[in-house]
């Protein structure tokens, strides 16, 4: 990594099995399911993102939403709350957790996104319901994604890095 280069960590916390996993796969790697041989839930994993301003590399870490350590969440810039849209206890559960976190780290930026938005015709909850959520967090972003048809990864990724530059004077 040359001295110009940004390294923002972004952590990716939600309760079990909303796609936290799937959802790092398919911005690293742009796959879906997820490699078996890699267990990316241990690993930081590193991407370029495509930010006109900088080189900008985010680092994501999938965290344990039972565990979390306030060391990391002090140390990221931002930390996407992933929920479930089949599911709405995992959008009761991404408030919660993001007061816990913003309890920690009253600076980090928020995005929330409701995943699995391929799976419309089961959703339990959709963007009016993540949008009320995102105000109360004050959220930076919040949408509808889907690992398994990338639906809005790539484009959410990069739309919070940017976000983020342009409020961000000094890194
Ligand atoms: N239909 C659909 N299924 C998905 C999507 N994303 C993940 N899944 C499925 O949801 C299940 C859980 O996905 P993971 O990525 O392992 O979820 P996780 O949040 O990392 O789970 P834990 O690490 O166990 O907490 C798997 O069966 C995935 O195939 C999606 O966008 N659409
Ligand atoms: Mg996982």
């Amino acid at each position: 990594m040359d001295k110009n280069t940004t390294l923002w960590k972004v952590g990716i916390i939600g309760e079990r099995g909303v796609g936290k996993t799937s959802l790092i796969s398919r911005f690293v790697f742009g796959v879906f399911p997820p490699n078996e041989n890699e267990d990316l839930s241990l690993q930081l994993v590193r991407k370029k993102v495509n930010c006109t301003q900088k080189n900008l590399e985010v680092l994501l870490q999938e965290m344990d939403p039972s565990n979390l350590s306030p060391k990391k969440i002090e140390n990221s810039k931002a930390v996407i709350l992933v929920s479930d849209v089949t599911r709405m206890a995992s959008l009761d559960a991404v408030e919660r957790l993001g007061k816990k976190v913003l309890d920690i780290n009253p600076r980090i930026n928020v995005v929330i996104v409701g995943n699995k938005s391929d799976l419309k015709y089961m959703a339990e909850f959709w963007m009016e319901e993540i949008k009320c959520v995102s105000e109360d967090l004050n959220a930076l972003l919040y949408g509808v994604v889907s690992a398994k048809t990338g639906e809005n990864v790539e484009e959410g990724f990069t739309y919070m890095c940017r976000k983020i530059v342009k409020g961000t004077t000094l890194i």
